[in-house]
């Protein structure tokens, strides 16, 4: 199985999104589609956030990391076949191909910040080894309308193209330090929870999808209203790049059973034997957001 077939076993469309929508995701480093998931699968996935967070309460994200004023959670195939059809968002999977070449499942996570919090340093989800090196395409499903006012994504068009920044630390894979060198640092934002003179917000009606190079700056924003601010982030990886959740490790009976040849391509759970019981079960402790450092240099 390659990439190719796995798409076109799951019906997904490599043209899935049109010229316009490629050249403004290539050149701003982000495109917005509306209707992408209908209401009852919105409907039904967010049922299933709802319950798991009930149970996951402020542990919710432990697998990845929890982040205090937002309600996260992560591993969410192995909790709910509910996100299954996830794996069948051609407008992510078409571009994340394009991109990436040969792709797997980097992650699935939810996040929903609660009134009042939620402001996130502007960071990439990507480091880079060298400036072509894409390795995340990342997408925010829009579980409920997303507006001004609920805690939007921010994110600065264009950015994906300059050096990566605050990258999470459990996204930096084999490089130590982001290395930037002087010219980058003069751009890079001394304050990284302050709005950034060229950022926008991503706003859109529950089931839009705004799909992001996983390099451009971006973060979560206040939620000044309280309104609930149900998110997926749905992140591709390239193949090669070390999965931001490790499928394989954490697989259940209920997911390898139910999961046909090319769903395992891309969750690379290919004859992977499940060792979890209960994906629910919640740790002592958990880890939160923090980014990785970087370092000045002449030359990289
Ligand atoms: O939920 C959002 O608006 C963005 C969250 C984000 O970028 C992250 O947690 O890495
Ligand atoms: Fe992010």
């Amino acid at each position: 199985m390659n990439t190719t077939q796995a798409l076109q076993q799951l019906g997904v469309s490599t043209d899935a999104l049109t010229p316009e929508q490629l050249r403004h995701f290539d050149e701003q480093g982000y495109v917005i589609i509306p209707d992408v998931f209908s209401a009852e699968e919105v409907t039904d996935m967010c049922a299933e956030i709802d319950r798991l967070q009930k149970i996951e309460g402020q542990y919710g994200g432990h697998e990845v990391h929890i982040e205090p004023g937002a309600l996260r959670l992560s591993n969410l195939f192995n909790k709910s076949p509910a996100f299954d059809r996830c794996l069948r968002c051609a407008p992510t999977l078409a571009a994340a191909h394009r991109l990436l070449g040969e792709i797997r499942v980097y992650s699935l996570n939810a996040r929903n910040p609660a009134k009042g919090q939620g402001q996130q340093p502007l960071h990439s989800d990507a480091p880079r080894a060298y400036p072509e090196d894409w390795r995340v395409v990342n997408t925010m499903v829009m579980l409920d309308d997303m507006t001004e006012h609920n805690g939007p994504t921010r994110l600065v068009p264009g950015s994906h193209k300059l050096v990566p920044i605050n990258v999470p630390d459990v996204n930096m894979a084999e490089i130590d330090r982001v290395q930037l060198t002087p010219e980058e640092e003069a751009i890079v934002p001394k304050d990284p929870l302050a709005r950034h003179p060229r950022e926008i917000l991503v706003t859109g009606k529950a089931g839009s999808i705004a799909v992001i190079n996983g390099r451009i700056w971006h973060g979560g924003t206040r939620n000044e209203s309280g309104a609930s601010r149900r998110v997926l982030h749905l992140a591709i990886g390239r193949r090669d790049i070390p999965q931001q959740f490790n499928e394989r490790e954490h697989l259940t009976q209920a997911l390898h059973d139910r999961a046909g040849p090319a769903e395992r391509f891309l969750l690379d759970i290919e004859g992977a034997t499940p060792t979890v019981d209960d994906p629910l079960a919640i740790p002592d402790d958990a880890r939160v957001w923090k980014a990785a450092e970087a370092v000045v240099v002449d030359r990289y």
